[in-house]
């Protein structure tokens, strides 16, 4: 263990169906010191290109990938990018699957911790079947999903031992 870091994992499933052998691996890695979250992993069975990637509320999949809720959004903020000022907590953007399908994820975020009152565990990462447009589509979901189309993979996010 690397002393001064708590770590997650989600592993990414399409309960449901919805979105055909979408599956993947994806931990968390936060630095006490900055409060930085590290996500890596790797998600397979996506269609080629960009797909909405986000911290949804719930880590409730009873009723597929669709019972995790909306945007996790502790701070009560409009649909933004990851970049944004304006964003909820829950915004990681765009993850982009090559043409084989597998898309290889390295972000690092400040609002998405694993402890304290904002923590993300207990939640659920969802992968979505069309592009994030950050809130900047101009569309009558971009404001709050981003229009991201079908929630394709999801996963509920726990502890991970820190050995
Ligand atoms: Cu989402
Ligand atoms: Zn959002």
């Amino acid at each position: 263990m690397v002393i001064g870091t708590v770590k997650g994992v989600a592993l990414i499933s399409s309960p449901g169906g919805g979105g055909d052998g979408v599956q993947g691996s994806i931990q968390f890695v936060q630095d006490m010191r900055t409060g930085h979250t590290q996500v890596t992993g790797e998600i397979t069975g996506l269609t080629q290109g960009l797909h909405g990637f986000h911290v949804h509320a719930y880590g409730d999949t009873t009723n597929g990938c669709m019972s995790t809720g909306p945007h996790f959004n502790p701070t009560n903020k409009s649909h933004g990018g990851p970049s944004d000022g304006e964003r909820h907590a829950g915004d990681l953007g765009n993850v982009v699957a090559g043409s084989d399908g597998i898309a290889r994820i390295r972000i690092k975020d400040s609002q998405i911790p694993l402890i304290g009152p904002n923590s993300i565990v207990g939640r659920a990462v969802v992968v979505h079947a069309d592009p994030d447009d950050l809130g900047r589509g101009g569309h009558q979901l971009s404001k709050s999903t981003g229009n991201a189309g079908a929630r394709v993979g999801c996963g509920i996010i726990g502890l991970q031992s820190a050995v």
